[in-house]
């Protein structure tokens, strides 16, 4: 058979030289339509069982006006969905993955750590190696308590403030976020806001009374509230670098004013850097900006994933934490082998190799999306805030200073370009009062179809606009 024919062949007179087709233009590539079949079934199993179906109230997609896909894999930049669609993720666990998901070093930290067990309810040695690091990295943290979540450290170090100077008041910011303890919950930004929640049912107004809220990047505004409660405020929690109204910057000299003010009025200064602590630098954001609080609250990155948190400060401070003094604080899973170990892997990672990745890449995202803006000509209805490897994109002439000016962006704008980047395979906060977080697993790939992306989606969000 096979003979025969290659005879015939051989007799043929060779092929005419093919013509070459003329080029055509080439289309964009067609966005392939994400199929949900899966995600829906599991949406519908889960709302039956869960409120909202999800675990956390941002990840419902419910201010976007959609259904969350449920997630089956991820690895590096890419999150692998139950459908099979494939996004470029700038969720990254909203912080923790400053490496991208599993890295070697955090996946083989945790695997050598789990034969030796989950949770002892006793110290370990891994406790006590993450916090002399801890403490190294971040000197203003003589001493720390690990704790499972950033809430709890939030929480704990604002008991250890009222506990300290005797006084019950807690002045934060509007749009600032500290996670869900009653104290907080008062005009706070993530998913409060993201919701348009001002504050949660269910915090007994006597408490919520005790929170008072300032304007982030007005010094006047904590001067106001410290001559209304004169000797009456405990602490100001701040995020250094706000990143729960979206990435909203200090002005210059903000910080050191609150600094100033804490000082001079024998409140506590608390910097929140359960986002910033290890990502704007290897000492967060204290590091960036020279400034020195009393106290800390570390999270996410912390725990590479895994569930952990942190507060600490001055030793000083800290001997007033039970069991050497008499505030109480508690946790049955915190310091556990597995989180302390993943946190030592990410801390020990931490170089400054990788913080030079983070910026070429952040900033090259950066360059680019504005540069897409301003060839479609929108760039003066965008404003674009970024820190180091967070930033967000405002709907909104800006400038973008503080929580005021970010209600002021188009919601609906955001809208419809959250949806189109997510047709075209890039995953943000499906929330306008989020950062995107870069990692250094994001690749030059990774960048291109992202401001591909970009561009249809930008188009999108002004068609109607
Ligand atoms: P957790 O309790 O969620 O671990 O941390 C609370 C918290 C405290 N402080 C800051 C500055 C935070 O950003 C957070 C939590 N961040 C949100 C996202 N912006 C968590 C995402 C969610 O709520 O699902």
């Amino acid at each position: 058979m096979a003979a025969r024919k290659m005879r015939r062949k051989a007799a043929a007179p060779p092929p005419a030289p093919k013509k070459k087709a003329p080029k055509r233009p080439v289309a964009p590539r067609r966005r392939r339509v994400r199929r949900t079949v899966e995600s829906d079934r599991l949406y519908a199993r889960a709302k039956a069982k869960m409120p909202g179906g999800v675990s956390s109230p941002v990840r419902s997609f419910k201010s976007v006006g959609a259904t969350p896909f449920f997630v089956k894999k991820a690895k590096g930049s890419i999150l692998v969905d139950a459908d099979g669609n494939r996004y470029v993720d700038y969720v990254m666990s909203y912080g923790p993955h400053l490496f991208g998901h599993m890295p070697k070093a955090v996946a083989s930290a945790i695997r050598k750590a789990l034969p030796r067990g989950t949770s002892y309810g006793a110290p370990c040695r891994a406790e006590v190696e993450l916090a002399e690091r801890v403490t190294r990295l971040v000197p203003s943290m003589e001493k720390v308590r690990f704790v499972s979540s950033g809430t709890e450290a939030a929480m704990s170090a604002v008991r250890l403030a009222r506990a300290i100077t005797g006084r019950d008041l807690v002045l934060k910011f509007s749009g600032c976020y500290h996670g869900h303890a009653d104290s907080f919950l008062v005009a706070a930004g993530s998913g409060l806001a993201t919701l348009g929640i001002p504050g949660s049912p269910g915090v007994p107004a006597e408490l919520a009374k005790a929170t008072i809220t300032a304007t982030y990047n007005d010094l006047e505004s904590v001067e106001a509230l410290f001559r209304k409660y004169p000797g009456k405020i405990a602490v100001i929690a701040v995020e250094p670098v706000a990143a729960n109204m979206g990435v909203v910057l200090p002005k210059p000299g903000f910080l050191e004013g609150l600094r100033k003010i804490a000082d001079r009025e024998g409140a506590l200064l608390l910097f929140d850097e359960v986002i910033t602590g290890f990502r704007l630098a290897r000492g967060g954001a204290q590091e960036l900006f020279g400034i020195k609080p009393d106290l800390t609250c570390l999270g996410k990155i912390l725990g590479g994933g895994l569930p952990v948190g942190a507060y600490g400060g001055r030793a000083d401070l800290m001997a007033h934490v039970a069991p050497d003094g008499p505030v109480y604080q508690a946790g049955t899973l915190s310091g556990n082998p597995l989180a302390m170990a993943a946190g030592i892997a990410m801390l020990d990672s931490l170089t400054p190799a990788a913080y030079a990745k983070l910026e070429r890449t952040a900033a090259k995202l950066e360059k680019g999306m504005r540069k897409v803006a301003k060839e479609l000509g929108v760039e003066e209805r965008l404003t674009l805030n970024r820190v180091g490897s967070i930033l967000t994109l405002f709907f909104n002439p800006g400038p973008i200073a503080s929580f005021d000016d970010v209600k002021k962006s188009d919601g609906a704008a955001f809208n419809r370009w959250f949806h189109g980047l997510l047709k075209s395979g890039v995953f943000i906060a499906p929330a306008a009062f989020e950062a995107m977080f870069v990692s250094t697993a994001h690749t030059e790939k990774d960048l291109a179809k992202t401001l591909a992306a970009h561009r249809e989606a930008l188009k999108e969000a002004f068609a109607e606009g």
